[in-house]
């Protein structure tokens, strides 16, 4: 049996400003459970690469390990990949990025792959701020090893198997709001309209962005006692409002009323409209973001959106001062600029 997509197309495919066709931006066909929420995130991602417009070539996708890890190869055909060991992506996709600034990073995880095992990596790719977009596919077990509990299960909750989990969630978006990520967002499998957008957003983002999408184990946690499953997230979802992303070169088209509507110039000039539910939600402020994501917590639903923004944020590059040239293109002479620099150098730190 053969899984890979047969490369014939209708030759009047609907392309893209680049010519690309949306298959393009496809991958093999999918080996997961059918239902899983990971497969609606993998169609999001072929669905946000295809309108932004990227070319499939400049995308960097890698992952770790786990079902969502295997999510790589059923997107994003034609663009570069890497699959690391269990928990490790944060560290091949710093090396990539360290070496060739110019193309766009997107790693995917597992609340697994992120929150157990990788708990280490990910905190450390968070406060270096990668230019790179984090997708954590978010189950709440481990989904390839047959459904143990992962790290972001809520207590309380119940798997098909097994008893109620009788340890604290770990909440990986307000980890990343207090470890000073600019860009923090939870989304839901089932909402292609939200998760859209945001994944445009996330990719335009200048340093790390982080999406925590619940993203439901029909297998092993789609039943009534687990908080991860589509019955209980369609029951308890709540927004920061919706949103619009507008890349620089799109013309401006939408209109909000005044009053509540936030518009947040990202670093190459595109523009995020968020039009918010409720008056008071500013998601610019890091202390306010928090304490909202607390408040509904409280009252027991789980919110949705843009949850921290911060546009002016700066990149592992910025923050270091690298140059702008990527450093792969750089030739052996500008490298080793000889011993006389190297004395200079060692003087400084004297
Ligand atoms: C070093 C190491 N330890 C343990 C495993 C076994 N293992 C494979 S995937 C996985 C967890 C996957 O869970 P998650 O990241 O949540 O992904 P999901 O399958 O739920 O999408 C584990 C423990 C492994 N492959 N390597
Ligand atoms: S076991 Fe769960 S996470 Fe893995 S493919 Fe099946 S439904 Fe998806």
């Amino acid at each position: 049996m053969t899984f890979v997509r047969p490369s014939f197309r209708h030759p009047n495919l609907p392309v893209n400003p680049l010519g690309y066709s949306r298959r393009d931006y496809e991958g093999a066909i999918s080996t997961l459970c059918a239902g899983c929420g990971h497969d609606s995130i993998s169609n999001a991602i072929v669905q946000a690469c295809f309108e932004m417009p990227v070319e499939p070539h400049k995308v960097v996708k890698m992952s770790g390990i786990g079902c969502s890890s295997k999510t790589p190869a059923y997107y994003l055909g034609r663009s570069h990949g890497f699959n690391a060991v269990h928990g490790r992506m944060p560290s091949i996709a710093t090396g990539a990025n360290m070496a060739n600034r110019d193309l766009i990073y997107l790693g995917v995880s597992g609340d697994g792959d992120t929150a157990s095992i990788g708990m280490g990596q990910f905190i450390h790719v968070l406060r270096r701020d990668l230019n790179m977009t984090y997708v954590v596919m978010n189950n709440g077990c481990y989904g390839l090893t047959k459904g143990q509990d992962s790290a972001t299960a809520d207590r309380g909750s119940k798997s098909k198997k097994g008893a109620p989990n009788p340890f604290e969630s770990i909440d990986l978006c307000e980890l990343a709001i207090q470890l000073g990520v600019g860009f923090v967002a939870r989304s839901f499998s089932g909402d292609k309209q939200q998760l859209v957008p945001l994944l445009k957003a996330a990719m335009f983002h200048h340093g790390v962005a982080l999406i925590d999408v619940i993203s439901p184990c029909v297998t092993f946690n789609n039943t009534e006692g687990s908080t991860k499953s589509y019955q209980y997230v369609r029951d308890h979802i709540e927004a920061t409002g919706t949103f619009d992303f507008i890349p620089l070169q799109q013309e401006i088209l939408t209109h909000y009323e005044e009053g509540t509507t936030q518009a947040v110039r990202m670093h190459d000039g595109s523009i995020i409209y968020l039009h918010k539910h409720d008056s008071a939600t500013d998601v610019t402020n890091r202390r306010k973001s928090l304490d909202y994501l607390e408040a509904e917590k409280e009252k027991g639903r789980l919110l949705t959106g843009i949850l921290f923004l911060d546009p002016d944020s700066c990149d592992t590059h910025g923050i270091l001062n690298t140059t702008l040239q990527p450093l792969n293109t750089l030739t052996e002479a500008e490298l080793c600029p000889g011993s006389a620099s190297l004395q200079d150098i060692n003087a400084k730190f004297r």
